[in-house]
């Protein structure tokens, strides 16, 4: 029925109010996208690797900004997680960005307990959340979700194996984040030396049965594409920055 007829039916004085665009489901993923810039974007990045790897480097390779901190000494006495948030802005996107780095991981002589924070760090998280969620009157869609999204880890550039710091870390990680391995600093070796690192700790990650990142196959439309980047290893990488 027009909004004409509807404002016969009502009376003459009846106030109209015109349309201010297209209306029509056709309209809905605009809306939707309208919705989520408006709303901005929140991003969990956890870096895990040995001091000096290169993480803050690749962060601001990444994002193309230069954020605080600090290189980390090698004296320190345990393994710390030092977690800072952005709000970055490209064009009309906001991201609210948090990067948690580990400091002085592999640096201690006793690195038994090495992945302890970590794993304190990323269940505190998944904890907070819930807390959240069980409110009576929970507000999450202004509450800051700080759970990890991805994990990288950096893989020294040794050419010969993963450490057992590095296996035992990423078994303990596995079931509780996305683990993207990386090889830090691969300027450091040679690119025969680079193809076999990789197959090695491929097939390390195998043998320990040490689950990394899969891209998702289960939605039809990307499915083929998915499967061959994980068959390929794009989901583990290599970075050099010279
Ligand atoms: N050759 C080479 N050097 C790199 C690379 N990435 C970073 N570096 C250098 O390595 C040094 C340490 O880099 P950072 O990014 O501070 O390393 P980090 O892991 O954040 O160090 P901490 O925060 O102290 O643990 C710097 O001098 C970088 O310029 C790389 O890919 N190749
Ligand atoms: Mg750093």
């Amino acid at each position: 029925m027009a909004a004409t007829d509807i404002a016969r039916q009502v009376g003459e004085g009846c106030r109209t109010v015109p349309l201010a665009g297209h209306v029509g489901f056709d309209s809905l993923p605009d809306q939707l996208v309208n919705k989520s810039v408006s709303q901005g974007f929140c991003f969990n990045i956890l870096c895990v690797g040995e001091t000096g790897l290169g993480k803050s480097t690749l962060m601001d390779t990444l994002f193309n900004t230069k954020f605080e901190g600090e290189p980390a000494t090698h004296t320190q006495p345990g393994v710390q997680l030092q977690s800072n948030t952005y709000d970055l802005q490209e064009s009309n996107v906001r991201l609210k960005l948090t990067i948690v780095s580990t400091v002085g991981f592999g640096d201690q002589i006793n690195k038994e307990d090495s992945y302890k924070p970590i794993v304190e760090f990323i269940d505190a998280q998944f904890e907070a959340y819930l807390q959240e969620e069980l409110k009576i009157r929970r507000v999450l869609h202004t509450y800051h979700d700080s759970r990890i999204h991805v994990c990288l880890y950096f893989i020294a550039p040794t050419g010969h194996s993963l450490k057992s710091l590095d296996l035992v870390t990423m078994k303990k990680l596995d079931s509780k984040v996305n683990i993207i391995p990386i090889i830090a600093k691969a300027d450091a070796i040679s690119k025969s030396e680079l193809t076999k690192f990789k197959i090695k700790i491929t097939s390390e990650l195998v043998s320990n049965g040490v689950q990394i990142y899969q891209f998702p196959t289960d939605d039809e439309s990307v499915a083929e594409i998915n499967g061959t980047m994980n068959v390929s290893g794009s989901n583990f990488l290599t970075i050099c920055f010279l």
